[in-house]
């Protein structure tokens, strides 16, 4: 980082906390009526037109030299025309250094498989089909025959997804689309597009190998995390201290899990599931961007606490990770088997798709001792 890269990061790190006073305070009795309306909480009209309800209250406060989710973040640390995020942190020495972590070239998958039956966020899909039976042939001498699957679906938004940094915005100016700012501060003026994102597309993002630390949260507490628990920065240092990881122990570049125990509900109990979760707020954000982590992900659907505690947000930590600071956001991990044998710290591998223009990625991370 250059020095003037520097103090513009400190000064975001400084502004972080006042914005976030004044945002509570200036929000205070606004409704989020999307988010409501998607975890089947009331809503006003007012509310439903104007979508996260806090947009429209600061716009109305006058707010022109901040935005809803606190001071303007662009240009990236990276250079005004990044689109890679937090996934320049891999580097060949970072891969390098990742390497040091594997001892017995063990593979766990971190991943669950994909299948129609398993949870979906709102109205979300996953139909797969196989058309004909087979679809193709019997064909030549030799009689060939095959099966193509056809998959209709949020192909990067179910399942074990990877969210990209056209995933989540803030819209500074309610429906002014030249005024709805994504990571770098594009804008879905420029990128938004039916076919696919013109920037910002998953396809953007650098191949992910690098140290991967798990913190079993629900260890510390001795039970699974309640819908709507906030994990705290206390509640993270806790696990460090609990799994003897030194405070230096999650470097720049690093990938970052909570294990909450909600991924127990998996296909168990799915209206559960995504009816909401535990899972860090913003303090806990605040912690992981200090440490300048390039992917945060957590055993359910959205790694963040939901509901809020704070009622008049909606998903502040998506806006914390992707579009301020280009972390990527790994959701719906299977962590079963690397909790069950203790594992806290690994190789951790994800390969987003280069599915142009998409907005996240399904996939198969794995994790290496
Ligand atoms: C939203 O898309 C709102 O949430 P998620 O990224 O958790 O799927």
């Amino acid at each position: 980082m250059t020095e003037q890269e520097k103090t513009v990061y400190e000064a975001r790190q400084d502004d972080h906390d006042n914005i976030d006073t004044a945002r509570r305070a200036v929000m205070a009795g606004a409704a989020s009526g999307a988010l409501g309306a998607l975890l089947g909480l009331a809503s006003t009209p007012a509310e439903a037109t104007s979508g996260i309800g806090f947009v429209g209250t600061a716009q109305a406060q006058g707010a022109a030299a901040t935005t809803p989710a606190g001071a303007p973040w662009w240009p990236s640390r990276w250079g005004a025309d990044d689109q890679a995020g937090a996934s320049n942190w891999i580097t060949p020495e970072k891969v390098l250094d990742a390497v040091r972590l594997i001892r017995t070239g063990k593979i766990y998958e971190m991943g669950h498989v994909y299948e129609s039956a398993m949870p979906k966020f709102g109205e979300r899909s996953f139909a797969l089909r196989i058309p004909g039976g087979p679809t193709g042939g019997p064909f030549g001498q030799n009689q060939v025959i095959w099966h193509d699957e056809f998959l209709a679906t949020e192909i990067g938004q179910n399942g074990t997804q990877f969210d990209g940094l056209g995933h989540i915005g803030v819209a500074v100016k309610g429906q002014d689309r030249a005024e709805m700012r994504f990571y770098n501060g594009h804008t879905a003026a420029e990128i938004s597009d039916a076919y696919g994102l013109k920037k910002l597309g998953i396809e953007n993002v650098k191949p992910i190998f690098t140290r991967g630390t798990l913190l079993n949260i629900a260890a510390v507490k001795g039970r699974n995390l309640n819908l709507g628990e906030e994990i705290t920065v206390a509640d993270l240092e806790a696990a460090m201290q609990r799994q003897n990881l030194p405070a230096d122990a999650i470097k720049p570049g690093d990938a970052l899990f909570t294990n909450t125990g909600w991924g127990a509900l998996w296909n168990v109990d799915n209206a559960q599931f995504v009816k909401g979760q535990p899972g860090i707020g913003i303090p806990a954000a605040q912690w992981c961007i200090q440490k300048q982590v390039c992917v945060v992900g957590a055993d359910n659907w959205a790694v963040e606490v939901v509901p809020n505690p704070n009622s008049n947000l909606a998903f502040p930590v998506h806006q914390e990770f992707l579009t301020k600071n280009g972390i990527y956001i790994h959701e719906n991990l299977n962590l079963t088997a690397l909790v069950a044998e203790n594992v806290s710290q690994f190789v951790y591998v994800m390969l987003p798709l280069r599915i142009k223009g998409g907005t996240g990625s399904p996939g198969r991370p794995i994790a290496i001792v």
